[in-house]
């Protein structure tokens, strides 16, 4: 209808040559279609204008006006018209911003079908979302865990307070959902179980304090793990994550060719005591469990990740050497590419609370557990998800070199 008034207008002014009234009629007819609900009395005006040919505006609004004023309440009536316009515009646009807002919302609402996006808040701007309202466990829907996988692919960390619910069986339940559990290749599980491994601040091994992604010194490292708050600290003990995509992104195009060039040896038998802060303790159970098979594993410094296709850095702490360059040479460089993942920019940062999960991916990421809590007891528990060999940007695969077992 309102299209046919506003082709009408224009037919009949376009007929009279009237360009002034082709102007006024266009206006009129979109304010006449945008205003129809809002300004009904300006509209009923228009529509009243246009459907009349035979009445000019200048008749209707000022019949006895001389032929001189007609022109000036006429352009009067145009201005008007004109701002009526602009707020309408305005303001439909406004409402056109809010609905189309609210219909995004209403379609993305839910993530994957099933988690509500008000309940994923980003903890940093690269790295990092807590997803309130869930209660995880193994019998969670196949839908909640296809949106969790999302929602880890994409924030690469994610975290959940409140699941003190869950016990050292139901922890490896709802992790098993995610993949398949494996021990720690040295370590082993917790009795009974089938991968979950205990990090008790008192005992050796327990403090993680380097950057470092899990289980690099093997080629098919882990690609999910998932952490359980059992004790917290009363102050200190946070952990750090960072975004290993991110950084390779930051990384200047020189040296991205570089670093997708660059291969590196990992290993479990690294300078362990030159980079943390070593106990006595720490150093028997490196010296006595951790190294207790020997791993030296190639992997490419940048790795296409399988799922999301991003090119993330693999570095860290267990990095012996890159392939064909001298130590000190490659030292240098090692610094300056984990340099970009240590960046707090790529981080995020969580304080832990007893109950608190914490899901990362390890193929995109690196961490680091801040010793910063004195003597206080901290214990965390991990399940861990087998993870596939990395390949780099031109197709080749990690391989493990080296495995001996004493
Ligand atoms: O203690 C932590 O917060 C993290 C420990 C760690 O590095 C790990 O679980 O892989
Ligand atoms: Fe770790």
């Amino acid at each position: 209808m309102n299209c046919y008034i506003f082709y009408r207008s224009i037919a009949l002014s376009t007929q009279l040559r009237d360009y002034n009234s082709i102007t006024r009629s266009a206006v009129g007819a979109l304010l006449l279609s945008a205003s129809r609900s809002t300004f009904e009395g300006v509209s009923s005006e228009i529509e009243f204008f246009l459907k009349s040919p035979n009445h000019t505006l200048s008749s209707r609004l000022a019949p006895n006006a001389t032929h001189h004023s007609l022109p000036v309440v006429e352009y009067i009536f145009v201005f008007r018209l004109a701002r009526c316009l602009l707020k309408i515009i305005c303001f439909k646009g406004r409402g056109r911003t809010a609905r189309a807002w609210k219909s995004k919302m209403s379609t993305n609402a839910l993530i994957g079908g099933v988690i509500p996006s008000t309940d994923v808040v980003k903890r940093a701007a690269r790295i990092g979302a807590e997803v309130k309202n869930i209660k995880l466990s193994g019998d969670l829907p196949d839908q909640t865990i296809a949106a969790i996988n999302s929602l880890l692919l994409e924030h690469k960390v994610i975290f959940f307070r409140n699941q003190g619910h869950l016990n050292d069986a139901e922890h490896e339940r709802f992790a098993a959902r995610l993949g398949k559990l494996v021990p720690h290749p040295m370590l082993g599980p917790t009795k009974g179980m089938a991968s979950l491994l205990e990090l008790d601040s008192t005992r050796g091994g327990g403090r993680a304090d380097v950057w470092h992604a899990d289980g690099t010194f093997a080629d098919a490292y882990p690609k999910i793990l998932v952490l359980r708050a059992v004790v917290i600290p009363a102050f200190g003990g946070d952990t750090v994550w960072s975004n290993t995509a991110a950084a390779y992104l930051d990384l200047p195009p020189p040296l991205q060719g570089l670093a997708e060039d660059l291969w590196a040896v990992h290993s479990n038998v690294f300078d362990y005591a030159g980079i943390a802060r070593v106990r006595e303790v720490d150093k028997k159970h490196f010296d006595e469990v951790f190294t207790r098979t020997v791993f030296e594993t190639e992997h490419p410094v940048v790795r296409v990740h399988p799922e999301t296709g991003e090119r993330a850095l693999v570095l860290g702490a267990l990095v012996k050497h890159f392939i064909g360059i001298r130590k000190y040479d490659g030292q240098q460089l090692f610094d300056l590419l984990q340099s970009y993942i240590t960046a707090p920019e790529n981080t995020v940062r969580w304080n832990w609370l007893e109950g608190d999960i914490a899901l990362w991916d390890n193929r995109a990421t690196q961490h680091y557990a801040v010793n910063d809590y004195g003597d206080q007891h901290r214990v965390v528990r991990r399940a861990t998800i087998e993870g596939d060999v990395p390949l780099s940007v031109d197709g080749r695969s990690s391989v493990t070199r080296l495995k001996v077992t004493d």
